[in-house]
């Protein structure tokens, strides 16, 4: 499916979240509309223990006045008939971080190695995302393998973002928090 209906998109099959949860690095990332993270981004998941995966993220931002900070942010996933696909209600340690409600699919996991994240905010009128953002996660802040470069590139290219992306590096920004 290269339609770029976001209906159509395909993602990971047989989800398996517990061997989804710890720690991710993203290496790149492509934006939505208006504020977002930086660079420097962590996401930790976690299931408890009714099953319910959870995450906490951290990155850099830029907020209103200009201020360079490093959000610390929550998540809680509801689920939905679809495995790899997950509403997440979202909200950041201080108040005047971001909120919201958006989805969050899992296109695609090696599980030990790269995992890709897709979520679109606004559906165009013909089916296609005129809004999203999207993650490309890695186990190794230092990058993904070569041999999971080509899996990543043709999924970017499925859902209808290549060339869309931009690198996510890791200076050390946030790790004090
Ligand atoms: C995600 C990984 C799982 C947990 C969370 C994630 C998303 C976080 C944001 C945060 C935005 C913050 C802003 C602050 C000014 C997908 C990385 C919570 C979208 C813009």
């Amino acid at each position: 499916a290269q339609d770029c209906q976001v209906s159509n998109i395909q993602v990971m099959q047989n989800f398996d979240r517990s061997r989804y949860t710890g720690r991710w690095y993203a290496v790149a990332k492509k934006d939505p509309v208006g504020l977002f993270l930086l660079d420097n981004v962590v996401a930790q998941f976690s299931v408890d223990e009714s099953g319910k995966m959870t995450a906490t993220a951290h990155g850099r931002v830029i907020i209103l006045n200009n201020r360079e900070m490093c959000a610390n942010m929550f998540g809680t996933f509801e689920d939905t008939p679809d495995p790899a696909k997950f509403k997440m209600r979202y909200w950041g340690a201080a108040s005047y971080l971001q909120t919201g409600n958006d989805d969050h699919w899992v296109i695609d996991t090696g599980y030990d190695n790269y995992a890709i994240h897709y979520s679109c905010r606004e559906v165009d009128l013909d089916g296609t995302c005129l809004d999203g953002y999207s993650f490309i996660f890695s186990r190794h802040p230092t990058g993904l393998r070569p041999e999971d470069q080509k899996i990543v590139t043709n999924k970017k290219k499925e859902i209808c973002f290549l060339g869309k992306y931009r690198r996510v590096g890791h200076t050390g920004f946030c790790e004090s928090s």
